[in-house]
């Protein structure tokens, strides 16, 4: 380096004189320097626009992924209570109707303060238990509130002149509840359950169905055996069509829940449970109303050859009213025990109307309308 040096040293020195030679050097070092300084300057550059990208890339993420979730309610709500105290004493119509005044007609809320993530509709079997669903809708319209859920319930009233039929009514709460709104998620619930922690949310899960009601008080909130699938279940639109609903043939008391889980097994799917620390139910006290069906089990035995044909493709019934009351819908509704113990594998022709455009509203009628679905 140091030969070279002195050679370009010695071919400028030759026969030049001395400010010469010192005004050629003085370019070169500034030409030499302006390029250096030219290269850094734009590899800087370079650098930092490369980080630009990136940072408004990150901001334009964030700001659709924030604009997007902004109404959208948080994963876990914000205002939960975690264990209740059950409040046992029944309020009268107009004390609920005026503490829940932010409940639509018909039993129908939506959270204001962001877009709900489920849209649930809870199915009531019912039966002259007036008191009890004056307890319930006490209870529920407020938990359901605080899990930011927008939900409507819907009360399934069994005309006298047949027997009990809770897994018959919950298809019809299915069937009809469907003709009025679209909703990703039912659940099936009994009158008489009151959960004791709001942790216990009510929604579906999308992969299995779900059983709620999994430790009981008056079972000192020990799970009955594990194929229990009473009380209080979950299941998504698509599971519950893929199953045929509940099994229409179960009338008295007893069975179409074991009924249920074993059309679930067909299905292969397996039910999910939350855990019973959380998933804790009193149960409203009640004289026995209802007569044991005695043929439950061998029933539950044949459910492999008769879950296809029986279920809500085999639902006959008969709506006396419907009624959109302020805390819920009230549907009534006759059946026809003669006729549907009749129904046998080899003659089901009716289908039920399920996929209803979600904007169509049900348009009330006076007086009982009595339209008859199926004949
Ligand atoms: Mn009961």
């Amino acid at each position: 380096m140091k030969a070279v040096m002195r050679r370009f040293w010695d071919m400028l020195s030759d026969g030049r004189p001395r400010v010469i030679r010192r005004l050629i050097m003085s370019w070169i070092w500034t030409i030499l320097f302006v390029t250096c300084v030219g290269v850094v300057l734009i590899l800087m550059n370079n650098l930092s626009e490369k980080s630009k990208l990136t940072r408004d890339t990150d901001t334009v993420d964030t700001v659709t992924a924030v604009e997007a979730d902004s109404r959208l309610c948080p994963l876990v709500p914000p205002n939960l209570k975690g264990r209740l105290k059950i409040e046992k004493a029944a309020s009268t119509w107009r004390e609920l109707e005026t503490r829940y005044d932010n409940v639509k007609e018909g039993g129908v809320y939506s959270p204001n303060e962001c877009q709900s993530r489920h849209k649930v509709a809870i199915i009531i079997p019912y039966r002259d238990r007036e008191h009890h669903l004056r307890v319930f809708l006490n209870h529920y319209h407020p938990l359901l509130q605080r899990q930011q859920i927008q939900y409507a319930i819907y009360v399934i009233d069994l005309a006298p002149g047949s027997m009990f039929n809770r897994a018959m009514l919950l298809n019809i709460g299915f069937t009809e509840a469907s003709r009025i709104d679209d909703y990703g998620c039912y659940i099936f619930h009994d009158v008489d359950f009151m959960a004791e922690d709001d942790r216990n949310i009510y929604t579906c899960s999308d992969t299995e169905p779900r059983h709620m009601g999994v430790s009981l008080d008056i079972h000192k909130y020990k799970l009955l055996y594990p194929q229990y699938f009473g009380g209080t279940s979950a299941m998504t639109k698509e599971q519950f069509m893929l199953v045929n609903g509940f099994s229409n043939k179960f009338f008295g008391w007893g069975g179409e829940d074991d009924d249920m889980y074993y059309r679930i097994k067909q299905n292969k799917m397996s039910i999910s449970r939350i855990e019973s620390s959380i998933a804790r139910y009193t149960m409203l006290s009640h004289k026995p109303d209802m007569e044991m069906n005695k043929d439950r089990w061998s029933m539950v035995k044949e459910v492999k050859k008769r879950w296809r044909v029986d279920g809500l493709n085999s639902l006959q019934y008969k709506v006396l009213s419907i009624n959109k009351y302020k805390l819920y819908t009230h549907i009534k509704v006759q059946i026809n025990q003669k006729e549907i113990m009749k129904v046998s594998a080899t003659c089901i022709a009716v289908h039920v109307i399920l996929n209803t455009d979600s904007t169509t509203k049900y348009k009330p009628t006076s007086g009982p309308n009595g339209h008859i679905l199926f004949t």
